[in-house]
């Protein structure tokens, strides 16, 4: 197998420390010729640097964001053995750490020849025209960013032309003013062509090395501007071939569109293949890239307000008559908004919910003793009750977490709120105050509030202001299940219907009225271990009733 040579960066114009903004090859990729190594933004262009040769690519040197110049080694790359084999025929294909410049082939490199001397003038026009632009010829202008009386600075966009490979900006060479226009859009141009005649101040002077000089001798090369770096192969054997955009026929939809408004795109995050261009043959424009943003914008509240923000799919739209007869029932006002509630809280807290089991017999006994006719106790004030010493005892699940997400605020207050089930839908009614009430009071106020929600005249404060909820199906059945969390409160306990379970008692098993606990809670906030600790708390307490007083 041939031994691995670098590939360099080749003359890319007289530009240096240019960020690379793709790798697009690893170790072990084999390449062909010509295949893209890396992509390279500098402030006028966006470059492909393609592989010299087919071969395999044994180590990259290079990462995004690294800055590099003409020279710097890009990979090693082991040619393929057939291509090894052949003596290679190109002058540049030679390996040469020390390449002899080529005076044709790396003008860029070199000192340009001094210019003829040139009468003193106060003020001169220079023709400005088209830099070496890599051997293409004909290549169109998409357009023209400078109308005569134009005052520029050097480096400004002048003309923008896009080849079959690139689309090249054409900066001014020097600040003036634009005496006159010379070229339109979709004129062919190649180098050497008059852009415009700009009006400078001063006297002529030499092109600056940074400025691409023609490889062929121009007429009077010395009064007119080439504005551009020249873009193609260097002398150096080792580098890649010179820098150009990227291709659009390799499977890849590359969008037309100018470096400055790839870079505008890449500013604001959008991809240009989701943009459509109003520009000539497609192009896409500075104007289509704030259209998509505003659109875009537009839409998210509505894609949130129809359930489905976030970036999530739509729900599709299914015709379920095509499978046999369907009624269509409008939904109550308060199923929509608790939909949307569930949804949001769904989506929004990352839920883990917690089981266990307590033992409710000696409990279930007093309840049933202490019940009269005038005052019905359920399980619920018992629960109630209990979860409040927990609150008490686990602040963080008192509390809610800031909007921003940067503070848990806890509560001084305990509040609770429990699930009801009414003709029209969940509600959440309220008791206040928590801390301070018996458990008679609770089993009173709960069952106020909840007749109040089945009879749909629960006001809206009295389902405001909960720090933590209880959905108890316990009178309908079920074992355990996973409660939604009602955001911002932090947790919420489901409990299922107790049945009779042998329970060990170290020497036999004893029938005991055993009441399935589900703990759900926001593991922003919680930590798995806390939330253990919450619900044995919560058992203790429903299993010993003495610890109500506590
Ligand atoms: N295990 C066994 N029996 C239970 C029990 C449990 N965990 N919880 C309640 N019971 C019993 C009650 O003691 C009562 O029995 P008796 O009539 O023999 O005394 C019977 O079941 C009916 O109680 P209840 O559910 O009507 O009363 P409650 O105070 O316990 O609950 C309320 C009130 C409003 C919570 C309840 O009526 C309700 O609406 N529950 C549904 C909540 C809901 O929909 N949750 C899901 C929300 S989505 O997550």
């Amino acid at each position: 197998m041939a031994s691995a040579k670098p590939v360099k960066v080749p003359d890319i114009g007289g530009f240096s420390d240019v960020p690379v903004i793709e790798v697009l090859v690893s170790p072990g990729d084999t390449v062909e010729a010509e295949q893209p190594l890396i992509v390279l933004e500098s402030d006028k262009s966006t470059m492909e640097i393609p592989a010299p040769e087919a071969g395999t690519i044994e180590s990259v040197a290079l990462k995004v964001d690294d800055k590099v110049s003409e020279g710097d080694t890009i990979c090693q790359l082991v040619p393929a053995e057939a291509a090894s084999a052949e003596p290679a025929p190109e002058p540049e294909a030679e390996p040469a750490a020390e390449a002899e410049p080529e005076p044709s082939s790396e003008p860029a490199a070199q000192p340009e020849p001094e210019p003829e001397p040139e009468p003193a003038a106060e003020a001169r026009v220079e023709t400005v025209r088209v830099p070496d632009i890599g051997d293409f010829t004909d290549v169109p202008v998409i357009e023209v960013l400078v109308s005569e009386g134009d005052t520029v600075e050097a480096d400004q966009p002048l003309i923008v032309l896009e080849s079959e490979k690139s689309t090249m900006e054409v900066p001014a060479p020097m600040a003036g003013t634009v005496a006159s226009v010379a070229v339109k859009v979709d004129d062919k141009l190649k180098e050497g062509d008059a852009i415009c005649e700009l009006r400078v101040a001063g006297k002529a002077e030499a092109a600056p090395a940074t400025q691409a000089a023609a490889p062929e001798p121009a007429p009077a090369a010395a009064k007119e501007a080439a504005p551009a770096p020249k873009a193609e192969a260097a002398g150096d054997a080792s580098a890649a071939q010179g820098p150009r955009m990227r291709p659009e026929g390799d499977g890849q939809l590359i969008p037309h569109a100018s470096p400055a408004v790839r870079r505008f795109a890449r500013e604001l995050g959008v991809d240009l293949t989701q943009v459509s261009g109003s520009g000539a043959k497609g192009r896409i424009l500075r104007e289509d890239v704030q259209q998509h943003v505003k659109s875009a914008m537009k839409a998210a509240p509505q894609a949130a307000a129809a359930g489905s923000g976030g970036g999530m799919p739509q729900q599709p739209d299914v015709d379920f008559s095509r499978f046999g007869p369907v009624e269509a029932v409008d939904l109550s006002r308060i199923r929509r908004i608790s939909a949307q509630n569930l949804h949001r809280n769904w989506l929004l807290v990352p839920h883990v919910t917690q089981t266990d089991s307590a033992d409710i017999t000696d409990l279930e006994a007093f309840r049933k003793a202490e019940s009269t006719s005038e005052q019905k106790l359920t399980l619920l004030p018992f629960l109630i009750k209990a979860v409040a010493q927990c609150l008490r005892d686990f602040p963080d699940f008192n509390a809610s977490l800031s909007a921003d997400g940067l503070q848990l605020i806890r509560k001084q207050y305990c509040h609770i709120g429990f699930a009801a089930d009414t003709p029209n839908g969940l509600l959440v009614p309220v008791i206040r105050d928590v801390w301070s009430k018996s458990v008679t009071e609770l089993a009173a106020e709960s069952g106020a509030l909840a007749a109040k929600a089945r009879d749909g005249k629960l006001k809206p404060d009295e389902m405001q202001g909960g720090c933590f909820s209880i959905s108890s199906l316990g009178g309908i059945g079920g074992s355990h299940f996973s409660p939604i969390v009602n955001a911002p409160e932090v947790a919420i306990l489901g409990v299922s219907k107790a049945s009779m379970q042998p329970v060990w008692d170290g020497a036999a098993f004893q029938p005991r009225l055993m009441c399935p606990l589900s703990l759900s809670y926001d593991h922003r906030v919680i930590d798995g271990a806390a939330a253990a600790r919450f619900i044995v708390q919560l058992k203790l307490q429903l299993e010993d009733l003495r610890r109500l007083l506590l």
